[in-house]
């Protein structure tokens, strides 16, 4: 599937992956065929080239929540032969700059909404020179009004080896890096993950808590719909309750969100009617603990299909579906894909516990980015994740490889214990590290959300420096334990552990 020709543009590919009449987008504001979306892609493409003067390779911000007019904005943008940079939506106006100025970006299509912080940031550079604006799914914004006269235009002759999008990932720490993903990049994870553990076809409907910013929320809200014929319900704020009431509304069929939303939702009342429509579950973007896993299988007799993957990888590349799901486990190499353990030397382990390498249809290339020598070694693309691997090709989450605590000279892989301690229903998330200990080295510490209508005092805390003694070996037990209201976040919703340590 992967012999893809050489000139492609993967907009057009994937709007081909439905009929004109088929339903491809539907939100609170309204529903749109692929026909549609073709058609206003077009008329952007066409005001992207004809009255901004874009030429193929430049880059164009795109920035909004997930809605119709950014997916049409981002294939138009594509058939202009242009490159995506779509931001988060919570970037603050210096991460603006820093995109702009590493891309050198002198287009931009803003949500009205995020005006506010985009200007600020791009006042701080000099690159803008074209700005539209449009209205969230309302369809009264500027870009409309200017698109109205336009014709379509005809996607622009690319290359697969073009570049299509430039993702950019801040980590959990660090300056952001670019991840250049070129048009063959766009259809590979569908062709690879989606076809064989995350199906879908013409009437399923999709919906997704990420981002398109995220390539997690990119590959199953637009690229994997479109592909394969099926259409994306998308929400502007999606917290368990907004989604289970929005997949109510447009019988979603299948689920991508985060391990902490699949545990938020077991609490909330209604998860009946979700399951009237929902045949399918994907996790990714933080580990999935066995807890959770095994309580939503309990209550839904669905088997949540978890994933690893990267901005860098595009997608993901290590996933298990359907029977051959091991709780606990991410599951085996994608097909197409590579996937090993590296000893201290870099030498490939059969089995056992290493640094997780993988390679693959997709892999790293930075923009301008000398941290591209430390990602990519000897052909391996290094993640930043301690794996387990065993004699079956199963691969098991450790640790991020700075998540490691040396305690009294055991080695502590933080999640270990947060896996722990979320089975105990008082914790609705929770974060642990290693803070200096005079006697230990470091000792184990909890930050920990409590779940609703559950009062933080000293019996919890003994109470659950029990539970964890009980569930994995007593001496990963979190000697310290602080209650919190939140936990701090990337945008893509991955842990800061950094903010935590530095507290
Ligand atoms: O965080 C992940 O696991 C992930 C999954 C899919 C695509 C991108 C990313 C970062």
């Amino acid at each position: 599937p992967l012999d893809y020709p050489e000139r492609l543009n993967a907009a057009a590919e994937l709007l081909g992956g439905g009929k004109p009449g088929d339903l491809a987008v539907v939100n609170a504001h309204g529903r749109w065929t692929y026909g549609e979306l073709d058609d206003f892609s077009g008329r952007i493409a066409r005001l992207l080239v004809e009255q901004q003067g874009l030429i193929p390779g430049n880059r164009v911000l795109l920035r909004g929540p997930n809605g119709y007019t950014l997916f049409a904005a981002w294939l138009g943008v594509l058939k202009a032969g242009g490159i995506c940079v779509t931001t988060m939506p919570l970037l603050r106006p210096g991460e603006i700059a820093t995109v702009i100025d590493t891309a050198e970006i002198a287009h931009a299509i803003v949500d009205s909404r995020f005006i506010g912080d985009f200007r600020a940031g791009a006042d701080q550079t000099r690159y803008i020179k074209h700005l539209v604006k449009y209205d969230g799914d309302y369809g009264k914004g500027e870009l409309e009004t200017r698109c109205a006269t336009l014709a379509p235009l005809a996607p622009v002759d690319t290359g697969r080896d073009d570049p299509a999008m430039v993702a950019f990932t801040s980590g959990t720490t660090g300056i952001p890096k670019g991840c250049i993903q070129f048009h063959r990049d766009i259809l590979a994870p569908c062709d690879c993950f989606a076809a064989t553990y995350f199906r879908m076809g013409a009437g399923d409907i999709v919906m997704t808590s990420a981002p398109i910013a995220f390539t997690f929320g990119l590959g199953v809200t637009l690229l994997f719909p479109l592909r394969f014929g099926a259409a994306a319900a998308t929400i502007e704020q999606p917290s368990a309750p907004a989604m289970m009431e929005a997949m109510v509304t447009f019988g979603v069929t299948h689920l991508a969100t985060a391990p902490t939303a699949y545990k938020a939702m077991l609490s909330q009342p209604g998860l009946g009617e979700v399951l009237k429509s929902l045949k399918s579950c994907l996790s990714a973007g933080e580990h999935l603990p066995k807890a959770t896993w095994e309580a939503w299988k309990e209550h839904t007799g669905l088997s949540i299909v978890d994933g690893i993957g990267s901005t860098e990888m595009m997608h993901i590349f290590i996933s298990e579906s359907g029977d051959a799901i091991r709780p606990g486990s991410t599951g085996r190499a994608v097909p197409g894909y590579e996937a090993t353990v590296l000893d201290d030397d870099g030498k490939p382990l059969a089995e056992g516990e290493g640094r997780l390498a993988v390679k693959g249809p997709t892999g790293c290339r930075y923009l301008d980015d000398r941290r591209q020598l430390r990602y990519v070694e000897h052909g391996w693309n290094l993640t930043g994740d301690t794996y387990r691997k065993d004699a079956e090709g199963y691969f098991w989450y450790v640790a991020r490889s700075d998540d490691m605590i040396v305690s009294s000279g055991y080695n502590i892989g933080a999640p270990e214990v947060e896996n722990a301690l979320i089975g105990h229903p008082a914790v609705a998330e929770c974060a642990v590290i290693g803070v200096p200990c005079p006697e230990r080295g470091q000792k184990v510490k909890a930050f920990i959300v409590a779940a609703a209508n559950v009062t933080p005092n000293e019996a919890l805390i003994s109470e659950l420096k029990n539970f964890v003694k009980a569930t994995i070996a007593p001496y990963k037990y979190p000697r310290e334990i602080e209650f919190v209201d939140a936990l701090p976040k990337t945008a893509t919703g991955k842990l800061r552990r950094m903010e935590l340590r530095s507290r």
